[in-house]
């Protein structure tokens, strides 16, 4: 085994194994990543690089978990809380119903005392204000906890939100797969056989969803090939990923900030090899809010098709973790200006990824 057949098997569209994986990881050089990164990519989307008209929802950052990589939960009463009434998240919706937004992406805090039912009728009322907007909502943290606590199956609780209207899962929570990593970085939270059984049973109801990987921490290359493996074997067998979204651990103002950031060059290599391990995602996205708008645009010459939303993205989760921007937006302009300097084409989607 060498660099140059494992990469003479990319280019004819071949899988690689966890060995083949490393030795690229570690050892091939940059350009040629970003060659076969680039390969599969023009395999899969051709000229074209997604984004959506979205925005975020955050009910609340009152969390039962403590992440030691998490800058954003807060304790009940603690300064920095916020704990949204039901009121107050139909009239930040109400505001933004003619923004030509076709998802809302709700995520927050494990919040001890608001429920199941609380939240489908969250999203039942959302949609009454905007029937056609695709409801992407709750990590499979936050769906495995609100469905223990009310004492239903997995399949009861995911039911229940999809009668509500909820239509797709994003992909946080899943971190580390690697049960000692996960252990010391996020003790308590739903283990990984949880996370992805809670996708694989999604998408047999017809969800969809993404998933993620939080890398550049006390994680080593093997642990990153063995999440993006376990994330491919699910994905053989049910296809109801969309996208995968790296996300580069940022490090002000948590328990893990002493370790500092990871480099853009390591951002770029596991781009690369998120595109090349993940050979039945279609997508991959660098989602700009936490790599910054530079970064996020080098994204495209290293295999992403993705760069996320628009309008306003309101997640407060990585300004509070020191990325770049407090107030992150980004116009369509400077998305097509983006898009056009990598060599692509800027292409709006839904949350499904059908053009619009
Ligand atoms: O699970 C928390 C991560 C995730 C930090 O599905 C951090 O389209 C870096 O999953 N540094 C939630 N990351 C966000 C998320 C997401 C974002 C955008 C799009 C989609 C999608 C999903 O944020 C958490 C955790 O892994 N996170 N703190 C931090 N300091
Ligand atoms: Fe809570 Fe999510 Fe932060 Fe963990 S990452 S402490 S689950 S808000």
């Amino acid at each position: 085994m060498d660099i140059e057949s494992i990469a003479a098997k990319l280019s004819r569209g071949e899988r690689i194994d966890a060995a083949e994986a490393k030795l690229l990881w570690e050892e091939a050089p940059l350009w040629l990543l970003a060659r076969l990164a680039t390969e599969a990519k023009v395999r899969k989307s051709g000229n074209a690089v997604y984004y959506n008209k979205n925005f975020h929802l955050e009910p609340t950052n009152i969390c039962l978990f403590e992440c030691r990589f998490c800058s954003y939960r807060r304790r009940k009463g603690e300064v920095g809380a916020w704990d949204y009434s039901m009121e107050e998240i139909l009239a930040q919706v109400e505001a933004r119903k003619d923004s030509g937004a076709t998802e809302i992406h709700i995520v927050g805090g494990v919040h001890p005392e608001h429920d199941i039912y609380y939240y489908a009728e969250m999203i039942s009322r959302i949609k009454a204000i905007m029937p056609e907007v695709c409801v992407k909502a709750f990590t499979a943290v936050e769906l495995h906890y609100m469905i223990r606590k009310a004492g239903l199956s997995i399949e009861e609780g995911l039911r229940l939100l999809k009668e509500a209207g909820m239509e797709s899962i994003p992909g946080g929570g899943a971190e580390i797969f690697d049960e000692k990593i996960r252990a010391e970085i996020c003790p308590g939270k739903c283990s990984s056989a949880e996370w992805l059984e809670m996708h694989e049973k999604a998408h047999r109801l017809g969800f969809d969803s993404n998933a993620t990987m939080l890398y550049g921490h006390i994680e080593s290359i093997d642990h990153r090939i063995d999440h993006l493996l376990r994330l491919r074997e699910l994905q053989d067998r049910t296809g109801g990923f969309n996208a995968f979204i790296p996300l580069k651990f940022r490090s002000a103002n948590n328990g893990l900030e002493a370790l500092g950031e990871t480099s853009v060059v390591d951002d770029m290599r596991t781009l690369a090899m998120s595109r090349l391990i993940l050979d039945n995602v279609l997508h991959i996205k660098a989602y700009w809010v936490m790599y910054g708008k530079a970064t996020a645009e080098l994204a495209l010459s290293f295999g992403a098709d993705d760069i996320d939303g628009t309008i306003e993205d309101s997640t407060k989760i990585y300004s509070m973790a020191g990325a770049a921007d407090a107030q992150p937006r980004l116009t369509i302009a400077e998305i097509e200006k983006m898009c056009a300097a990598a060599g692509y084409k800027a292409v709006e989607r839904d949350t499904h990824y059908n053009e619009i």
